[in-house]
C-alpha cells in the first residue's frame, strides 16, 4: 500500500491517492456531453408557456429563429411569435390542442426572459428532452441541433446570453424518419413537442460534468468510479464524501481533467476500529430497504452533492443476484403516459401515481419501455426501491445498414447512460425490443451490446425479443443469436392473444438453451374497463383476468425464470389502435385504465406477487 497515504482529519481517515491505475466501472471520460444531477445544480427553470407556430411546410427554416417585427409599417414579416398561441413546456403539443392531436411536423417555439449573468460563471441550457428532432437558436444564432425524442442534451450559452433579454428559439419537428430511432412504426403515440423540463443551469469557470460513484462489480465496500471536469483544471485535490458512512476520500484530476479512483470504504470509515464491527459500513440499497446515502464531490471550486445508493447486480447460471443473493423481480411494464389526462407524463406527480401504482401492485420491478422516461421517475425508483429496466427506442424495423441511424442509436445509449448512471434503482440497459432476426440488425444490435458494457460494466444488459421457433407440438424455444451476447434474456410472448388461447398455455412447454436468466418481458391481453362477460369474450375484464392466470400459470414453469413485466400498467394511446367503440386509438392492455380504474387482472397480478414475495423469502 505504498502509494496509499492514510492521514487522520477529524475523527474521520482520509485517503489520498495519486497516480495509480484501478479497475474502473466503465470506458472513461465518459463520451457523452451532458451536465450530470440537473436537480443538484444551480438553475433557473425556463418551463412555462412559450409562444407556438405550427409550420407544417417547414417554412420557418427561411429565418424564424430571429424571431423578427416589422420594423415600420411597410415592412414584410409573414410570421409573428408574439401574436402566436402558446403551448405549455414541459408537454407534448398534442395534448394541449386538438388540431393538434395528429399533427406530425415542425412547430416553432419562443421564450423571452430576463436574466443577469454573474462574473466568473458559465451557463449552459438544458433540455430533458424534445421529440423528436431540435434545433436550438439564443438570440439569433444557433446553439445546435438534437436528435432522439427521449433523452436529454445541453448546450453552452455563456457567450449568446445577453445580460437582460433574452429570445430563446426551438424547432421541434416529430415528423417520423425511415433512418430514424424509432423508425416509421411503433405502437405508442408520436407525441410531439417539449416534452420535459427546460433549464438554465450556472456553473463555474471550472465545473463537475459528470462524475460516478458506485461500487465496484462483485464488491460491497469497494467503491470505484470517476469525475470528469469541464475547463481549466489547476490540479486541486478532488474529494468523494459520504458524511453519513464517515467516507473521505481524495485524489487528483490528470490534465484532462478527469479523475478517476477506488476505494475501500469500509477501510476508510472503520479506520482502526476491529474489523468485526465495521464489515459493512455502507448499508446496501434494495427494494426492501432503499437507503440512499448523500454523497458530495467537490473540487476545482465547484461541489456537486448527490443521493446515490450502493447495490451490487450480478448474474450467476440463471438467477439474477441483488447484493450476492438471488431475487426474483415481480415486474410490469409501463410507457410515459401521464395517468388521468393522458398524453406525455412529465412530472414528480405523474411519477407517483404511476410509481404507486407500481408498489400497489406488489412489485420490486419496473420496465420502463420503450425509451428512456423522464427523471423523475427514475429518481423515484432509487427513492421507492424499485428496480428498473431501462431502455432506448430501438423497436421492430429500423435502418439497420444505415451508419447514421447506427450513430442516433449509440449517442441515444450514451446519453441514457451518462443521465442515469448514478442510479442504484437501474440494473438493466435494453438494446432493443422485438427486433426482427436477421444478419444486419444482429451487427447493428451486437455494436449495441458491445458499447453498453464498455460504457458501464457494472449493470446488465438485455433486449426483449420475440422470434420463437416451435421445435416439437406445444414445446416453444426462443430462437434468436442474439440472446448469445446478452446477460439476461427478455421474452415478449402473446399466447393467447395474437395467437393461440388463454388455455393453450397450460400445455405449452419452454426451452432455453444455455443457463442464462430469462425475464418474460411482455405477454397481455386487452380489456374495457367496465365491460364484463364470459372469460372467453375479448375485450371483457373477465377474458384479460383468465389470460393472466393461465400465463402466470406457464410463467412459473418457465426455465431459467428470473422475473416478469407482463404488458402493461395503464392504458395508453396509440395510432395503431383504431378500433371504434373499443380501442379509439388507445392500447386496452393496461391492468389499469386510462382513467385509473383496475381491471380484475391488476387483482390477479397482485396476489400472484403476493405468493411470489412469500415464497422468494
Ligand atoms: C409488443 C410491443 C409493445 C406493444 C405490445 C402490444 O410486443 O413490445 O410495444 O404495445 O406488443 O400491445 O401488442
Amino acid at each position: 500500500m505504498s502509494s496509499f497515504e492514510v492521514l487522520m482529519k477529524r475523527c474521520w481517515f482520509v485517503l489520498l491517492l495519486a497516480g495509480s491505475a484501478f479497475a474502473v466501472p466503465s470506458r472513461s471520460p465518459s463520451p457523452s456531453n451532458l451536465i450530470a444531477n440537473i436537480p443538484g445544480r444551480t438553475t433557473v427553470s425556463l418551463n412555462g408557456a412559450w409562444r407556438a407556430i405550427v409550420d407544417p411546410f417547414e417554412n420557418g427554416k427561411n429565418g424564424f429563429f430571429r424571431d423578427a417585427k416589422p420594423n415600420d409599417k411597410r415592412d414584410l414579416v409573414e410570421y409573428s411569435f408574439d401574436a402566436s398561441p402558446v403551448l405549455n413546456v414541459p408537454g407534448d403539443w398534442n395534448t394541449q390542442r386538438a388540431d393538434l392531436m395528429f399533427y406530425e411536423g415542425p412547430v416553432w417555439y419562443r421564450r423571452e426572459f430576463e436574466f443577469h449573468k454573474r462574473p466568473g460563471t458559465r451557463m449552459f441550457v438544458y433540455f430533458g428532452a424534445a421529440n423528436y428532432r431540435a434545433s436550438v437558436y439564443l438570440n439569433g444564432e444557433k446553439l445546435g441541433d438534437h436528435e432522439g425524442g427521449f433523452t436529454a442534451f445541453n448546450f453552452e450559452v455563456t457567450s449568446q446570453l445577453h445580460d437582460s433579454s433574452n429570445v430563446l428559439v426551438v424547432e421541434v419537428n416529430n415528423v417520423r424518419r425511415t433512418d430514424g430511432v424509432p423508425g416509421m412504426k411503433f405502437d405508442w403515440w408520436n407525441y410531439g413537442g417539449i416534452t420535459r423540463d427546460v433549464t438554465l443551469v450556472e456553473v463555474p469557470a471550472t465545473f463537475i460534468q459528470d462524475y460516478w460513484v458506485q461500487l465496484e462489480k462483485g464488491s460491497t465496500h469497494q467503491i470505484a468510479g470517476w469525475v470528469r471536469f469541464n475547463g481549466p483544471v489547476s490540479h486541486h485535490e478532488v474529494t468523494i464524501q459520504i458524511p453519513e458512512a464517515s467516507v473521505e476520500y481524495k485524489t487528483l484530476p490528470d490534465e484532462n481533467g478527469y479523475a478517476k479512483f477506488t476505494f475501500d470504504a469500509s477501510a476508510i470509515a472503520c479506520g482502526k476500529k476491529p474489523a468485526s464491527q465495521c464489515s459493512a459500513p455502507l448499508k446496501l440499497w434494495s427494494p426492501e430497504s432503499p437507503k440512499l446515502y448523500r454523497v458530495v464531490i467537490s473540487g476545482e471550486g465547484d461541489s456537486v452533492s448527490d443521493e446515490i445508493g450502493f447495490r451490487t447486480i450480478e448474474v450467476h447460471g440463471a438467477k439474477i443476484l441483488l447484493n450476492g443473493k438471488p431475487i426474483f423481480l415481480r415486474g410490469i411494464s409501463m410507457h410515459e403516459e401521464a395517468p388521468f389526462r393522458e398524453g406525455r407524463a412529465f412530472s414528480a406527480e405523474d411519477a407517483q401515481t404511476l410509481l404507486g401504482w407500481v408498489k400497489e401492485l406488489g412489485c420490486n420491478f419496473v420496465r420502463f419501455a420503450h425509451y428512456p422516461h423522464n427523471e423523475n421517475e427514475v429518481r423515484l425508483a432509487d427513492r421507492m426501491g424499485l428496480l428498473v429496466w431501462s431502455e432506448i427506442p430501438v423497436y421492430w424495423d429500423i435502418d439497420w445498414t444505415n451508419p447514421a441511424t447506427l450513430e442516433n442509436a449509440e449517442s441515444q445509449l450514451r446519453d441514457m447512460i451518462a443521465r442515469d448512471h448514478n442510479r442504484a434503482a437501474v440494473i438493466l440497459w435494453s438494446v432493443a425490443n422485438e427486433t426482427p432476426v436477421k444478419p444486419e440488425r444482429l451487427v447493428f444490435l451486437k455494436q449495441l451490446v458491445q458499447e453498453a458494457r464498455e460504457l458501464d460494466s457494472t449493470r446488465l444488459i438485455t433486449s426483449a425479443l420475440n422470434h420463437v421457433d416451435e421445435t416439437a407440438p406445444d414445446v416453444r424455444a426462443i430462437a434468436d443469436p442474439l440472446g448469445d451476447v446478452l446477460d439476461v434474456v427478455g421474452l415478449n410472448e402473446y399466447l393467447g392473444w395474437y395467437w393461440g388461447r388463454p388455455e393453450d398455455a397450460e400445455r405449452l412447454q419452454w426451452k432455453m438453451s444455455g443457463e442464462k436468466p430469462l425475464i418474460v418481458s411482455e405477454f397481455g391481453g386487452g380489456a374495457i374497463f367496465g365491460r364484463h362477460g364470459a372469460a372467453d369474450e375479448r375485450w371483457t375484464e373477465e377474458y384479460q383476468e383468465s389470460l393472466f392466470e393461465h400465463q402466470l400459470a406457464m410463467v412459473e414453469r418457465m426455465p431459467n425464470l428470473a422475473g416478469v413485466s407482463p404488458w402493461v400498467l395503464m392504458d395508453f394511446r396509440s395510432p395503431l389502435r383504431m378500433l371504434p367503440g373499443v380501442q379509439d386509438y388507445h392500447n386496452r392492455k393496461g391492468v389499469i385504465s386510462n382513467r385509473g380504474q383496475k381491471k380484475l387482472a391488476f387483482y390477479t397480478l397482485q396476489k400472484f406477487y403476493a405468493k411470489q414475495a412469500k415464497e422468494n423469502h
